[in-house]
């Protein structure tokens, strides 16, 4: 029997090592779905609730694999679902492929059902956009779009009118003749040239004070970043996406930089003379070094970003793993650990604190204290994602990385509820590993439906939501960035252990401190997937490693222009302080 155009891309899908499509039907991808049917020995179809978690799903699963992600949406709204986790993985560099469903070709534009102009909505997100025009159009298209995703690191997306899903492949034109073309991907050497090489080795070699500032692009290079601290006596300072660049336990960490960041971090980068940034493009300018203060050398595998946020003196452009290894045998090793040393005394401060912070037996529970007890547990494969919100926070700094754990979030595009989908991806590329999301109270919420999607796939996943029952990030953002009361954040409360079970799955409540420990060890020994809700203190603060005058002055002001809990918030914040001090 002939083959089906849909059948044509799901083999060629099958061609580039594609398994799994996330994924929900209509009846714009009627054609698809009875393909995937017809397979589903060779690609796994899952199952979303909402299409916005297939295309979150499809990014965690690039982040966390390296691979092609693939989503999955008909025409019309469905289409129009997957836009937030496809710019998840546009901001972050991954490569997705999102296929979704049109009209009959022949009433597209014609005030027809479900008639939206997907690949013209895409325009922005994708690096690769069209419209299947016929059957012989699709393995054409079906190659160059894996590959552009792939080699640009971003979205394509493919668009396929119903009626077209169905044709059987027979006819084409005589210019696209079937047999030409390969589902083959190349990567490139990504080497920098040796004059570059030469002058960046020229400028570490003549710091004192080198920092080194890593991020997503790093993540791959462990050994050699640890390799070349070691020779340039250098701290390590990571940005979030880089997290699990460099284990916490690693004697060149500093730990993370930012908002969220540690405040040896900081002071590295504050007082460092020289500066070496791998594989990052970390946006907020007003930690990096002042220009002028700092001599710098930037490895990136996307020249583009070489020079975008400080005034670096060479650019590096390639892989970092490949990079650092060339560069390794030019380094001097200083004989001066004075800067390093100094950062590891302050690292060590750093985590005393993060310690005192996670083992306060105070109630209500402070949010940091799930953290930092989850930390604990987690094994050494463990796979961990987190949302945006404080819950960043406390992510990014009570839970220290071993050697071998992934972590990832929405870094640039910073979604709320990315957590779970990204979970639940890591868990079907992963079946063995420990795959846990780390999310809010309102993030969560927001895809909630998700859970059932584990329950029905039986993907053992681990949700730890922090319930403080409002936005928290966005609470303090308006009283300590604007100096205004809150307004618009609270959240009705929700019983998310309920919904766990509910859904089929298992739901355990926590808000003692005392028994945060034991809860958790239940949740990772208790088979499928579980929800712990963490009930904590909605009055601690996310305040960063340093506060500034301005900060703390607009804080007092939303407090004296009456934001509602403010005895309470000022309660709170003095005493941590005094807790802190003495
Ligand atoms: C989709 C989306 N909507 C809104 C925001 C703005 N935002 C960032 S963090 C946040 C609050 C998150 O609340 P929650 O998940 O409860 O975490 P918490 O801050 O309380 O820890 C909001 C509204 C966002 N980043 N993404
Ligand atoms: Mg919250």
């Amino acid at each position: 029997m002939a083959q089906t155009a849909a059948g044509i891309l799901l083999d060629t899908l099958c061609d580039w090592g594609v398994e799994v499509i996330f994924g929900l039907p209509g009846d714009g991808i009627n054609g698809l779905m009875e393909g995937l049917r017809q397979r589903q020995d060779r690609i796994r179809f899952i199952q979303v609730r909402h299409e916005e978690s297939a295309a979150l799903m499809a990014c965690g699963y690039a982040k966390y694999t390296g691979k092609l992600g693939v989503c999955l949406a008909t025409s019309g709204p469905g289409g129009l679902h997957l836009i937030n986790g496809l710019y998840d993985a546009k901001l972050d560099g991954q490569p997705v492929l999102a296929i979704t469903g049109h009209h009959y070709h022949d009433l597209i534009d014609t005030f027809a059902q479900q008639d939206v102009a997907l690949d013209r909505v895409f325009m922005d997100v994708a690096v690769y956009n069209t419209r299947i025009m016929g059957p012989s159009h699709v393995e054409q298209v079906t190659n160059l779009a894996c590959r552009t995703a792939l080699s640009n690191h971003g979205v394509a997306h493919i668009n396929f009118p119903v009626d077209l899903q169905e044709h059987k492949i027979g006819e084409h034109s005589k210019r696209a003749v079937p047999g030409h073309t390969a589902a083959i991907y190349a990567g490139h050497a990504g080497l920098p040239n040796s004059e570059d090489v030469q002058r960046a080795t020229a400028v570490l070699n003549a710091g004192t004070k080198v920092a080194m500032l890593v991020g997503r692009g790093a993540l791959h290079a462990t050994e050699e970043l640890e390799q070349v601290a070691e020779k340039l006596g250098a701290p390590i300072i990571k940005a979030l996406l880089g997290k699990a660049a460099v284990p916490d336990d690693s004697p060149y960490t500093t730990g993370g930089i930012g908002l969220l960041g540690t405040r040896p971090s900081q002071e590295a980068l504050e007082e460092c003379d020289t500066l070496l940034m791998v594989g990052t493009s970390f946006p907020y300018i007003e930690f990096l070094p002042k220009p002028g203060q700092a001599r710098a050398v930037q490895i990136n595998a996307d020249p583009r970003r070489i020079g975008l946020r400080y005034p670096v003196e060479v650019g590096l452009a390639g892989d970092s793993r490949q990079t650092l290894q060339v560069l390794l045998p030019w380094l001097n090793h200083k004989a001066d650990r004075g800067f390093l040393e100094k950062a590891q005394a302050g690292t060590k401060e750093w985590w005393a604190l993060m310690e005192e912070r996670g083992t306060r037996q105070d109630m209500p529970m402070k949010p940091q204290v799930v953290a930092w007890e989850l930390g604990k547990r987690l094994s050494s494969s463990a796979i961990v994602s987190a949302d945006s919100g404080t819950i960043a926070t406390w992510f990014a700094r009570q839970l220290p990385v071993k050697r071998g754990q992934m972590y990832s979030l929405s870094g640039t595009l910073a979604t709320m509820a990315n957590g779970m989908p990204y979970a639940i991806a890591a868990q079907v590329a992963y079946p063995d590993r420990q795959c846990i999301a780390f999310v809010g109270d309102g993030g969560f919420s927001m895809l909630m439906a998700e859970f059932a999607t584990a329950v029905k796939y039986q993907l053992p996943i681990k949700v730890i939501v922090v319930k403080n029952n409002t936005l928290g990030m966005i609470k303090w953002e308006q009283m300590v960035f604007l100096g205004n009361p809150e307004y618009g954040c609270e959240l009705q409360p929700i019983d998310f252990a309920a919904i766990a079970r509910a859904c089929g799955g298992t739901g355990l409540t926590v808000d003692k401190p005392s028994e945060c420990g034991a809860i958790l060890d239940q949740a990772l020994a208790t088979p499928g997937p579980v929800v712990v809700e963490a009930v904590v203190d909605p009055f601690t603060p996310p305040m960063p490693a340093k506060i500034t005058m301005e900060q703390a002055t607009n804080l007092a002001k939303s407090l004296a222009r009456g934001e509602p809990n403010r005895t309470q918030i000022a309660w709170t914040i003095l005493s941590d302080k005094v807790r802190e001090l003495i």
